[in-house]
């Protein structure tokens, strides 16, 4: 199958037949093509924006970057494209990144293989010739046999329903829609609405910038600090001479990070080897608080309470004003309920003059007008307001597809009450659609999970090819067993509570759902590997023609009391 380059000299129709169509040239969709073309499929890229990155195209903001170390974070496919690429910072930021990714884009020269400027608003599977056809807003049309949508799990950002919010006349930004030419903060008066991981890495840069800075917070974080730094040469060469080690470590590890697990939970040690150890965690980079912390810090409520009370420590000491600090500190979540975000320079921002917090608790926002923002304090007067206030995690962006599987079935409907999916790539009554970096895959450095999907996937297409095939579906019964082992899971940290948005919570009227997956990679990677021991006996696979061509699976029943019988039902 020879590629069928995708032309953007106007024409509004690509090459009517592709093997492969991928949605979306974030960090996974461009890994996903460049595997597909390697694979001797014939595939094409349609993405929305302008240009390629995906989140790193959208988030632009002042002060976005890595919170994963740069050299994790990004591609480990090519020992070559890892040696010509030196990151700068240990957790690079935005510009950086998306030279990274149009260098890559370059390198291998897929760039002739996307169409930008394109976003899709309906996808509709053909059952007589187990294809999908996909539009997109700027009149392409492209049927294509499989349909693999890497269209990202923060990818829809969120605005709240603020009465009035049209009616303010000064600028309004949102920290995931961030424009191409640099917003200029100088001496204006400005609204961050949001403290997230977007909302406290854009207010320490810009808050030098501004007269005035009014951070309208909802609910506190436990920040913790980022510990970024330049990599020096030294590292660079230590980086290049381990790369094969590091790309095993990455490849295998639990949580896709380079972190070392801690082998101690928090009360083997006395107090004072405690607060030792939350110092050396303190100074540590990023995730690491998370992935190297005590082994019970997520299971034991007085373990990860100890660990708040001394972030809550910190605070107080870098923040000057004692009711802003204490208004800084989360009273309602543990720590890693939430994502938990890293910051620097965060905190010593509320002892600027100009900088000044309104607690939407207890003063929530009433309404905007053509000037201010009003709480039920009073109003205050803004020439820009940021939305820093976040996304519709996991599903958005799939639900606004327009997504029609086998008998119109379709997708917002058949996850109206949360979505249902085997391995976080695929679920039944959608053959041929394949979603990697979407809901329910694992949890922990994104790109590492992702691209296990993705390398899962082309195993899966091969398979399909070389036998002949021309659909693949999950079988329902699979699709059960993963989609309860996530809900079931969700709830097994006692830690978790249900208020972040990893179960939707933000998002108003969404299923409360969990969206990640807490048997993480181990999880997935085990899954994978049942799947392909039994023949992809989880799928159901057929050719064209007939439904007599169709492999049989088993009845849902028949599977869950083999699985049952086997011990084997997932955990
Ligand atoms: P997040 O982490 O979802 O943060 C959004 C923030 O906006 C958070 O503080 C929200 O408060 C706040 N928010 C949301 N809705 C409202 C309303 N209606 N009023 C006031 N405040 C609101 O998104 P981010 O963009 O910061 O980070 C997303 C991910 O990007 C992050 O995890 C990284 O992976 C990168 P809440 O906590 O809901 O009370």
């Amino acid at each position: 199958m020879t590629p069928h380059p995708a032309s953007n000299n106007g024409s509004t129709l690509l090459p009517c037949e592709t093997d492969v169509l991928i949605v979306g040239a974030g960090i996974t969709g461009i890994y996903q093509l460049y595997r597909a073309l390697e694979a001797g499929f014939s595939a094409q890229l349609v993405e929305a924006g302008e240009g390629v990155g995906g989140t790193w195209y959208w988030n632009r903001y002042p002060g976005a970057r890595f919170d994963s170390e740069s050299y994790t974070y990004a591609y480990l496919f090519s020992k070559e494209l890892f040696e010509d690429w030196e990151w700068k910072e240990h957790f690079a930021e935005q510009p950086e990144i998306e030279r990274y990714l149009n260098h890559v884009v370059d390198r291998f020269d897929l760039r002739r293989y996307l169409r930008l400027g394109a976003r899709v608003t309906s996808a509709v599977y053909n059952d007589p010739d187990r294809s999908w056809t996909v539009t997109a807003g700027d009149g392409t049309v492209v049927q294509t046999q499989f349909l693999i949508a890497s269209t990202g799990v923060l990818s829809v950002p969120h605005f709240p329903d603020v009465s009035g919010r049209e009616n303010f006349r000064g600028e309004q930004y949102h920290t995931g829609l961030w424009p191409a030419t640099p917003v200029d903060f100088a001496g204006k008066r400005v609204a961050v609405i949001g403290t997230g991981s977007s909302g406290v890495q854009l207010i320490p840069a810009i808050a030098g910038q501004v007269a005035s800075l009014t951070v309208y917070q909802r609910t506190a974080n436990w920040c913790t600090p980022l510990n970024n730094g330049p990599i020096t040469s030294d590292q660079q060469a230590r980086l290049r001479a381990d790369f094969e080690t590091l790309r095993h470590t990455l490849s295998t590890s639990s949580h896709g990070f380079l972190h070392r697990p801690h082998d101690r939970a928090t009360f083997d040690d006395p107090v004072e080897q405690r607060r030792a150890f939350y110092q050396e965690m303190w100074s540590s980079p990023g995730f690491s608080k998370l992935t190297s912390n005590y082994t019970d810090l997520l299971f034991d409520e007085a373990a990860n309470t100890e660990w708040c009370d001394f972030i809550a420590d910190k605070v107080r000491s870098i923040v000057k004003d004692p009711d802003t600090a204490e208004r800084l500190i989360p009273k309602d979540h543990h720590f890693g309920e939430h994502r938990p975000p890293f910051v620097t320079g965060y905190y010593e921002v509320y002892n600027q003059p100009n900088v000044s917090l309104v607690d939407l608790k207890q003063t929530p926002i009433e309404r905007m007008t053509e000037t201010a923002v009003e709480t039920t304090e009073g109003r205050r007067d803004f020439d820009i307001v940021v939305w820093a206030t976040g996304f519709d995690f996991g599903t958005g962006a799939l639900m606004r597809m327009g997504i029609r599987g086998r008998a119109g079935l379709a997708l917002d409907q058949y996850w109206a009450e949360g979505p249902r999916t085997f391995l976080g790539l695929q679920t039944a009554g959608f053959p041929n659609l394949f979603f990697p970096g979407g809901p329910h895959a694992a949890a922990g450095n994104n790109p590492r999970y992702n691209s296990d999907q993705v390398d899962f996937i082309m195993e899966t297409l091969r398979y399909v090819r070389d036998h002949g095939y021309q659909a693949i579906e999950v079988d329902p019964a699979a699709e059960e067993r993963w989609t309860n082992m996530v809900d079931r899971g969700a709830t097994r940290a006692p830690s978790f509570g249900e208020s972040s948005y990893y179960f939707g919570t933000n998002i108003p009227g969404k299923p409360r759902k969990y969206l990640l997956n807490s048997g993480g990679r181990p999880k997935l990677f085990k899954e994978i590997g049942r799947v392909v021991e039994n023949d992809y006996k989880a799928f159901r696979l057929s050719r064209s023609g007939p439904s007599a061509a169709l492999r049989p699976s088993r009845p849902a029943s028949t599977e869950n009391r083999r699985l049952q019988a086997a011990g084997g039902a997932a955990q």
